[in-house]
């Protein structure tokens, strides 16, 4: 039996018979792009569209420069670095085919914690004339409920007092920016690749509310010379196990420190919104539109609604995946009600894109039983999530007085979730940057329910609902007195 092979630029061509490897020129690859963190979602996204016009169209002037900004991600840093950039990505659909790809539109990598300069003075080189982020929901330091950037967070702060060693993204793009006016070089587009409602004008508050506290008057050079399209970004991405370096080791001979893997649907849509012209990524599948807010609705409100509920009610049973979830009849039923009842009618604008083609396809998605999207990835920052992809069809259906049930059982079950036991009796991890307060809020209303809705940084007013209120102490009642299945039971059966 042959040795696995190495993945590097060195080797990848004797890999060409196993599995598809770039066939373009690495060499003549013009980085205009630099991406801020290199997460797996970025690797099966925005890189896999860019590896895909050099391989197909031989469009070379879309390099990527990764830089990762966070200590914890030295891991990606060091892998990328070995490997020259490339890595395996592993497509797997609904019937079992698995497809490997090796990408190779990363060309250059930067490690902030390591030489913060240099990533400054990548950012500020004319070439690159996009620089786009996938930082997380939490990455923008926003209440979520005033949607305002957050100026007393402690990394904030730490920028503010320290501006040449940054740690934010903000800091990191004031500095940058600043050397492109210095030099009289032009701005650049910003596009924010994450899950929140109009990421790009996010982005841009977040942006100018923190350059208006340490170079105001940067700001009247930014407002001419920066944009900040906003996306929708579509693509399940689990966390790469052990199990799938391992298969790719012993199926494809390709020994890979990190490959990703993903299902086959992907999609991106992005808001027409460019400081240079437009890129030509329409080849690839990309979709430029006028509005953007349509899109994102659907897919926050369904998916990434759809993915918080089957993760908070299937850890709650002891499930441990998405797809283990989804394939239980009871809370499938449950989550196309909710969807249907609950989130459908605030959906009205949406008609032309077809919300029902997209539910459907959705269902088939989260039941894929080879993405072992873990409910523990799904769970993690719902202090983030929640509010991002549940609490605005709430607020949309109370105003017009519609039905929220289905909405208050899943909030009532994320205050149990908290008490971190499962119906089994195992207990679970949490993970979230604000899990002190979640668990202490959560233990609270175990002799008062209200105190759990009370967390005004996640949920607002809506303690003050009292049609939302009385229904959420009705659930978290039932949910604390039977198993999380028998409740989804009931639901369905009535
Ligand atoms: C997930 C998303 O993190 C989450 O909660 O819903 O990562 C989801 O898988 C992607 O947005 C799919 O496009």
């Amino acid at each position: 039996m042959q040795n696995p092979v190495y993945l590097n630029i060195e080797n990848v061509d004797s890999l060409r018979n196993r599995v598809s490897t770039p066939t373009f020129d690495r060499d003549k690859i013009k980085t205009s792009i630099a991406h801020i963190g290199v997460s797996n979602f970025h690797r099966v996204h925005q890189a896999y569209y860019m590896h895909e016009l050099m391989q197909k169209h031989d469009r070379l002037d879309y390099g990527i420069c990764g830089i990762d900004l966070l200590d914890g991600d030295r891991k990606i840093y060091n892998v990328l670095k070995d490997q020259d950039g490339l890595y395996s990505l592993i497509i797997k659909d609904e019937n079992g085919s698995h497809q490997v790809k090796i990408i190779g539109s990363i060309v250059e990598y930067f490690f902030g914690p390591e030489n913060p300069m240099a990533v400054i003075e990548r950012l500020a080189n004319p070439d690159i004339e996009i620089i786009s982020l996938t930082i997380a929901e939490d990455g923008y330091h926003l209440n979520e409920i005033t949607g305002e950037f957050d100026q007393e967070h402690p990394s904030v702060d730490e920028d503010v007092k320290n501006p040449f060693y940054p740690k934010t993204v903000f800091g990191y793009l004031v500095q940058a920016f600043k050397l492109r006016k210095l030099r009289g070089l032009s701005g650049c587009t910003v596009l924010s690749c994450d899950n929140i409602k109009g990421n790009g004008d996010t982005m841009k508050l977040s942006f100018l509310n923190y350059v208006s506290q340490v170079e105001p008057e940067l700001l009247p050079w930014l407002e001419k010379n920066s944009t900040f399209p906003n996306s929708m970004v579509d693509r399940i991405t689990p966390l790469t196990i052990q199990e799938d370096i391992e298969a790719l080791k012993r199926d494809f001979l390709i020994e890979d420190q990190w490959p990703v893997v993903c299902e086959s649907f992907s999609n991106w849509v992005i808001e027409d919104n460019f400081f240079h012209e437009t890129p030509q990524w329409g080849k690839v599948g990309v979709q430029f539109v006028k509005q953007i807010e349509f899109y994102d609705k659907m897919k926050l409100q369904l998916l990434n609604a759809g993915h918080t509920i089957l993760g908070i009610l299937g850890t709650l049973h002891g499930y441990k995946t998405v797809h283990e979830a989804a394939n239980d009849e009871e809370f499938m039923s449950f989550l196309k009600a909710y969807m249907d009842e609950e989130v459908i009618p605030v959906l009205e604008n949406v008609e032309t894109l077809s919300v029902e083609n997209y539910k459907t396809k959705l269902i088939t998605r989260f039941k894929n039983p080879y993405i072992h999207d873990s409910l523990s990835r799904i769970c993690s920052e719902s202090s983030a999530k929640v509010p991002a992809f549940i609490l605005p069809t709430i607020n949309s259906q109370l105003l017009k007085d519609k039905v929220i049930n289905r909405a208050a059982f899943v909030v009532a079950a994320w205050c149990k979730y908290y008490d971190g036991v499962n119906d089994q009796g195992k207990v679970f991890k949490i993970s979230d940057s604000i899990s002190n307060t979640l668990i202490r809020r959560s233990t609270l209303s175990h002799q008062d329910p209200i105190k759990f809705l009370e967390i005004e940084s996640v949920f607002g007013e809506l303690n003050t609902n009292p049609v939302f209120v009385e229904k959420y102490i009705g659930y978290l009642a039932q949910i604390r007195s039977h198993s999380i299945k028998d409740c989804i039971k009931n639901f369905n059966n009535n």
